[in-house]
């Protein structure tokens, strides 16, 4: 059956984008074949139908995808003309650039192939002969900008609309060719306390007790002042997002919270993408300069070490300096570079991530070149449940919502909603250093985006207990005694044996289902030193002029181990901090 779907997918990505379905008949993998530009050629095509007369490209590539779009419609056209469950030109990675997959000259590859492993072909893909680019160019034209900001994840479209609303002129460079960072893979929702959706549905919490859990959960080696700010903020981050077209109404329950506080769409969506498309319009609303493709090399500083601007390294236009009154970084962790990774957590090497590819480390890198202090750098998380063999995260929320870890044995073996570090260091313990999350149809429909797993085929199955075990291949016997175990713990409301404090749902309601699962690194804890305005702070304790930092790139908020929902509610809150104060810094308004 998936493979039947694979090459509809392909079959119909070439139908789609109008060139003649030959061309897709998969060369094999070692087979290089024509580029995107050979076949263009081929249909009469000549530089200039893709360039323009001017055959310029600027660093967005706008010119070369306007002309995709008037020849083969836009992406939302395209999207909307499939029916496929897995359609790459609505998935959710939102508005982006075709050429974002769609390569004129080198081999393309779809984006979506960054963390998923489909068999997705496209026209082009075997090119091998392409021309590759390396950046020799200096552009010595100079731009300016009050407030540049590094990275266009949640953080970085926070802090510049934040420094736009406050009447700064800002640039917000994103060096991936699409925006939204790993944010837009965030699936999980926000943390916030005392807010109006916890209201309406009766739920007793205070920014003490989200400072409590947080600084517990980070084993107390957390900045207190900023995780004081992180509570006492959240209600109003959760307020401004939901000014901006944000819906966060659903609340659910997440591992180290003392009661329900992540904040998600209704019904239990995935919040990454969701947010991300309302960060991206209310910046394009506001008509702020977004550069994609547009990587920091340097941050420029004058003799008293005082930011002036950025070195950018654009993937068209080479080499060029933006001159800048402020400069932000907000350009994420480190949990795609495994020669990180490995150094600062030697027993991570080799594991999977859940991270989109440009979790580089990159901003920590650009603030220390520029005088700035990292913390913490050791502390990095790994996430329980990574779908095993895949770059899949399966949400936290699955196990607040009712799941159970299972392991090879059919036994349950920790309580599901202890910290991370304590479910990863379970689950590693088990045989095979894997276990599977079981949960039922009542479980399912309580969470939309459980319905994405089984898109992507991670999810099996069984009529009853006893059938999933077959399928998961563990034995019938001690999965169904774990079950039933687990349903008298629910009817008790007690979970005597692994004390997990919140029962929300019985595993009675068939179908059930599984999905293996692996800890995966997910997060850097550490980073840029902060302080409570954002500033970046040096070895000395003081700030590094002009410059700031907001989200993963930063260290301090989360000590030793970042609760889930966190992250969000970092980004926005100190995005907007960092966003206020740069603008306030650069127009002394
Ligand atoms: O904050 C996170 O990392 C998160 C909510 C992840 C998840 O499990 O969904």
């Amino acid at each position: 059956m998936r493979s039947v779907r694979k090459c509809f997918l392909v079959f119909l990505l070439a139908v789609l984008i109008g060139l003649p379905v030959w061309s897709l008949e998969a060369a094999p993998p070692d087979q290089t074949g024509p580029s995107l530009a050979d076949l263009h050629k081929a249909k009469g095509q000549n530089c200039k139908s893709c360039h323009g007369e001017s055959m310029k490209v600027d660093d967005n590539e706008s010119g070369v995808n306007a002309q995709c779009a008037s020849c083969h419609g836009s992406l939302a056209d395209l999207g909307a003309k499939s029916k496929h469950d897995i359609n790459a030109h609505k998935s959710h990675l939102g508005q982006i650039n075709c050429t974002a997959c769609h390569h004129g000259h080198v081999a393309s590859k779809p984006y979506c192939l960054n963390c998923h492993t489909f068999d997705m072909k496209i026209p082009g893909s075997t090119a091998k002969t392409g021309i590759e680019r390396k950046i020799v160019r200096k552009d010595p034209t100079r731009d300016r900008a009050d407030v540049v900001v590094i990275g266009a994840g949640a953080a970085g479209f926070t802090a510049a609309i934040t420094a736009h609303d406050a009447g700064a002129n800002v640039i917000l460079l994103e060096k991936m060719p699409i925006t939204g960072g790993n944010s837009m893979l965030s699936a999980g929702g926000m943390n916030a306390a005392n807010t109006q959706f916890q209201a309406k549905k009766n739920i007793k919490d205070s920014t003490d007790l989200m400072f409590t859990d947080t600084m517990k959960g980070g084993k107390n080696i957390n900045n207190p002042e900023l995780v004081r700010i992180l509570a006492e903020k959240s209600a109003e981050s959760v307020e401004w997002l939901t000014s901006l077209g944000a819906d966060l109404s659903d609340v659910g329950r997440f591992g180290g919270a003392s009661v329900n506080r992540i904040h998600r769409p209704t019904g239990g969506s995935v919040i990454g993408a969701h947010l991300i498309g309302v960060l991206r319009k209310n910046a394009e609303d506001r008509k702020i300069d977004i550069r994609v493709n547009s990587k920091v090399v340097e941050l420029l500083r004058d003799a008293d070490g005082k930011v002036t601007g950025v070195q950018v390294e654009g993937k068209h236009r080479g080499l060029y300096v933006i001159e800048a009154k402020a400069v932000v970084i907000a350009a994420g962790g480190f949990s795609a570079n495994a020669q990180m990774v490995e150094a600062f957590k030697p027993e991570f090497a080799g594991m999977t991530t859940s991270n989109q590819p440009g979790a580089q480390g990159e901003g920590m890198k650009l603030g220390e070149a520029a005088g700035g202090q990292l913390i913490d750098m050791k502390e990095i998380q790994i996430h329980p449940t990574v779908a095993a063999g895949s770059r899949i995260l399966i949400t936290e929320a699955v196990r607040g919502n009712g799941a159970i870890l299972i392991n090879r044995e059919g036994k349950r073996f920790v309580n599901e909603l202890t910290t991370r570090d304590a479910a990863s260091a379970a689950i590693l313990k088990q045989t095979g250093k894997s276990a599977f999350l079981v949960f039922d149809d009542s479980i399912r429909k309580s969470l939309k985006q459980i319905d994405g797993y089984f898109h992507l085929d991670l999810v099996k199955e069984g009529a009853t207990v006893e059938e999933l075990a077959k399928a998961m291949g563990v034995p019938a016997d001690a999965l169904k005694a774990s079950v039933d175990a687990y349903n008298a713990a629910f009817d008790a409301k007690n979970d005597a044996e692994f004390k997990r404090p919140d029962l929300p749902r019985a595993i009675r309601t068939p179908k059930f289902y599984a999905i293996e699962v692996k800890p995966g690194i997910h997060y850097t804890m550490g980073g840029l030193k902060i302080d409570t305005l954002t500033r970046v702070i040096n070895k000395d304790g003081a700030p590094v002029p002009h410059l700031y930092a907001a989200g993963e790139v930063t260290g301090g908020v989360h000590g030793a181990n970042r609760l889930g929902g966190n992250s969000i509610s970092e980004t926005i809150t100190f995005g907007r901090i960092a966003g206020a104060t740069a603008a306030k810094q650069a127009t002394g308004k």
